[in-house]
């Protein structure tokens, strides 16, 4: 053998050897079914667990995986990001604890080239406004809260109370973009209907929960004793429901209290179904299951096609009480 055609056989089966593992892994990763995350800031709570669960529906059905992580704090979203990485996922759908997070998840989504969405709650940069080129989903926040607000003016007049004699239960979450949306918007459509703006009552939440509610209630219910007839809302259900357990440990009848949610989750449900009607009148139910289905599709359609998800998708609502629950919730997919 030459010299000349040693060193080029030499080199050829270097490069075969170099290549070899490289070609292995990558026919490796291509055989692998996609997979991404689905990263949610309260994982016990119904909503979520619903959108996790149609995620990973769509998945099973699409031939790619979804790795469910709940995330209720900053840190657990980075190290969620991170373990997620070191899986190969391709990107992750998320609602964050904290929307202020937003530059941090996104120079860690960076770090591994993930894409990412968000669902329900926008992500927002340093200065507070939405986070630019994360295509969201979520609900047409002030849109529903008008609804919310109209459902208890219209609950309010049925019963025949007197606008003089009621007090609202505004429970509030300032930090949170798409919570004061809802707030706002059932403020306004309340006192379109008459409400009066000096028996609004703000009770301001530390989480958006049942136990958050709770606890911002309590002390505002017994600041005003004086008044008998209350309506409560906020952002969800589960914060409704805590104002409602609020009244009923001060002993204020049922039959005095409209509370009306949001969400159209496993506690309304609960609710609806206990013998005697409680405080809690109704909800203005959204679809989880689309919310999760159709955020993970759209993910999963930018990584497989590059196909760029809208930049906002915004979700309506349908009013569910005690009587029509079951069917909006089948009418809803829920
Ligand atoms: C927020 C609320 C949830 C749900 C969601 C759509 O994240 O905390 O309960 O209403 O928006």
């Amino acid at each position: 053998m030459n010299h000349k055609l040693r060193r080029l056989t030499l080199s050829a089966m270097a490069a075969a050897a170099l290549a070899a593992p490289f070609a292995f892994h990558m026919s490796a990763q291509a055989d692998e079914p996609l997979k991404i995350g689905f990263l949610v800031k309260m994982p016990e709570q119904a909503w979520f667990i619903n959108e996790q669960k149609a995620a990973t529906t769509l998945g099973q059905k699409e031939n790619f995986s979804v790795v469910n992580i709940g995330t209720p704090d900053g840190e657990k979203v980075l190290a969620a990001i991170d373990n997620l990485g070191a899986q190969g996922a391709k990107g992750f759908v998320i609602c964050a604890p904290d929307v202020r997070l937003g530059p941090a998840i996104q120079a860690r989504a960076k770090r591994y080239n993930m894409k990412f969405v968000t669902v329900d709650d926008q992500l927002v940069d340093s200065t507070g406004k939405p986070l630019a080129n994360v295509p969201h989903l979520g609900m047409s926040a002030f849109k529903i809260g008008n609804q919310v607000g109209q459902a208890i003016s219209d609950e309010m007049k049925r019963r025949g109370w007197k606008p003089e004699e009621v007090g609202a239960l505004r429970i509030t979450n300032y930090e949170l973009p798409t919570a004061k949306l809802r707030t706002d918007g059932a403020t306004q459509s309340l006192l379109a209907g008459g409400f009066k703006k000096e028996n609004i009552f703000d009770a301001p939440q530390k989480t958006t929960d049942d136990e958050g509610g709770f606890n911002a209630s309590s002390p505002v219910l017994a600041q005003h004793p004086n008044i008998k007839k209350w309506v409560v809302f906020a952002l969800n259900e589960e914060s409704v429901l805590g104002g409602v357990r609020a009244t009923e440990q001060l002993h204020i009848p049922s039959a005095d209290v409209i509370g009306v949610g949001i969400n159209g989750a496993g506690e309304a449900f609960a609710e609806f179904q206990k013998k005697e009607p409680t405080g809690f009148y109704g909800t203005i139910a959204v679809s989880s299951t689309n919310h999760g289905k159709d955020s993970t599709e759209n993910l999963v359609e930018w990584i497989q096609k590059g196909k760029q998800p809208p930049a906002d998708t915004q979700t309506t609502g349908k009013l569910m009480v005690r009587n029509n629950w079951q069917q909006v919730r089948q009418e809803l997919g829920i």
